[in-house]
């Protein structure tokens, strides 16, 4: 059967925005999840939402834990849709009710408690998907083959290493492609009997945590225990249902962690593992109008640099230069993240800046930077030296935080001038 484009209509896209938070705080201290920006101009929800948009969907909703306002914002002013179109892209806040406690207790229960806004939407078809993950995928594969095989749920599955399986969902397939057995996060004893390709370079299959279901067996999965879709309810629902793998052979990472993070915006840099320029399938962001970056006297390397930015005069290597970013004279960026800025500063804010005698957003004269993530708004002094130290143990101040071995400067964070990390 052809997959029109009236089945795709019949999709929710629902994307998981994420738990505490904690894996990537502290960018979330201020934000919830999905606002957490990503080389250089975009948010970590524009992926997911430009692969639904790309796929036909054009009903989706985003589950968070917490209501940021910048969340709000970015989504209003990118995703409105007009009054000829039916679609909507709708913020699914995590709430206190008579009925529950607030907090979303995982993934599973995320969607358990708007289930009853899941059912009013009248739609057939519930596609959840990470928040946090870099990828291009064509849904209307992916639904496709969840109604040729006739599943009852479809993962979205890919080949690992032995070094990735412990963090992710594995699992075995029989040849026509149905599981046959799944676990969360493995460990190293029950790895071995999981194998689908031995001797391969990647001989375990994995979840990528992408599933499709039918609205209702999905309320009828969550009318039973489980918090977690990973832990509780794939692994439960193997016995008595027809749970299918269909295999993305596309480049796909999971950026949850600080770490990976960094290392993805990084790679972003230095080398075309993921392509930002597909002219027909442009990554959606907000559409700023920022006027062409400036530069001065600046050598810059394996750097993606936005849109908006001003620099005086550094050298830049293996960076990612966010939005509207001030950078001074004399300043040396190796290995960061510079995440830019939402606004520009007036003089008004200059002469207030100097009342206040905070620096003025942006890296000053003379800084050297290196392995940090600069969050939005950042005021880096003049002549600050963020290093890097491999192995320092994680740890916090009010103005910075050590994360995965790397310095984090937080959202509008003040480091003053001469400061040494
Ligand atoms: P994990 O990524 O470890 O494994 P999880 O922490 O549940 O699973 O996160 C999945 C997605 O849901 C993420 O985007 C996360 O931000 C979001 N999320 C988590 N808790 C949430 C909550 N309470 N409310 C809203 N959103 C929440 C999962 C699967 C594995 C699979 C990997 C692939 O369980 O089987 O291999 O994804 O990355
Ligand atoms: P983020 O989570 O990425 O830091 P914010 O919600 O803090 O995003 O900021 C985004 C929006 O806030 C932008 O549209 C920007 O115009 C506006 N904004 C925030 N602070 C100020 C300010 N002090 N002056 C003017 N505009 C501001």
């Amino acid at each position: 059967m052809e997959i029109t484009a009236m089945i795709m209509k019949d999709v929710l896209g629902l994307i998981m925005g994420g738990g505490r938070g904690t894996r990537l705080y502290p960018l979330t201290k201020k934000r919830s999840k999905p606002a957490v920006p990503l080389a250089g101009k975009y948010r970590l929800i524009d992926v997911p939402i430009s692969n639904c948009l790309h796929s036909g969907i054009d009903k989706i909703s985003i589950l968070t834990q917490f209501n940021s306002v910048s969340l709000h914002r970015h989504i209003f002013q990118t995703y409105r849709r007009d009054m000829f179109t039916n679609g909507w892209v709708q913020i699914w806040a995590a709430e206190q009710t008579p009925d529950s406690t607030g907090w979303y207790q995982g993934t599973a229960d995320a969607v358990r408690q708007q289930m009853v806004e899941i059912k009013n939407s009248g739609i057939k078809y519930v596609l959840v998907l990470a928040g946090d993950h870099l990828y291009r995928m064509d849904y209307r594969k992916f639904v496709q083959y969840h109604v040729d095989t006739k599943a009852d749920i479809t993962l979205a599955v890919q080949p690992v290493n032995g070094l990735e399986a412990p963090e992710l969902g594995i699992l075995k397939r029989s040849p026509d492609g149905e599981i046959t057995s799944f676990i969360e996060k493995p460990d190293p004893e029950s790895l071995h009997d999981l194998e689908s390709s031995p001797g391969s370079e990647k001989p375990f299959m994995a979840s990528m945590g992408i599933y499709v279901f039918s609205t209702d067996l999905l309320a009828e999965l969550l009318a039973t225990p489980g918090d977690d879709f990973g832990k509780d309810i794939i692994p439960q629902a193997l016995s008595n249902h027809r749970v299918m793998g269909h295999i993305f052979d596309g480049y796909w990472a999971d950026i949850g962690t600080i770490r990976r993070f960094y290392e993805v915006n990084l790679e972003l840099a230095a080398n075309p593992i993921f392509n930002l320029n597909l002219p027909n399938q442009p990554v959606y962001t907000n559409a700023r109008f920022l006027p062409p970056t400036d530069v001065q006297g600046a050598s810059l390397k394996k750097t993606l640099l936005a849109e908006g930015c001003s620099i005086a005069e550094a050298k830049i290597t293996n960076s990612v230069i966010g939005i509207r970013s001030k950078i001074g004279s004399q300043v040396v960026i190796r290995d960061t993240i510079m995440m830019g800025a939402d606004y520009y500063e007036t003089d008004e804010h200059h002469a207030e800046n100097r009342r206040l005698g905070r620096p003025d957003i942006g890296v000053g004269d003379g800084s050297i930077i290196e392995a940090a993530i600069l969050d939005k708004k950042a005021r880096i002094g003049r002549n600050v030296h963020i290093r890097f130290l491999p192995d320092r143990p994680d740890s916090e101040t009010d103005q910075w935080a050590i994360r995965d071995g790397l310095v984090v400067v937080p959202k509008s964070a003040i480091i003053p001038d001469g400061t040494v990390i």
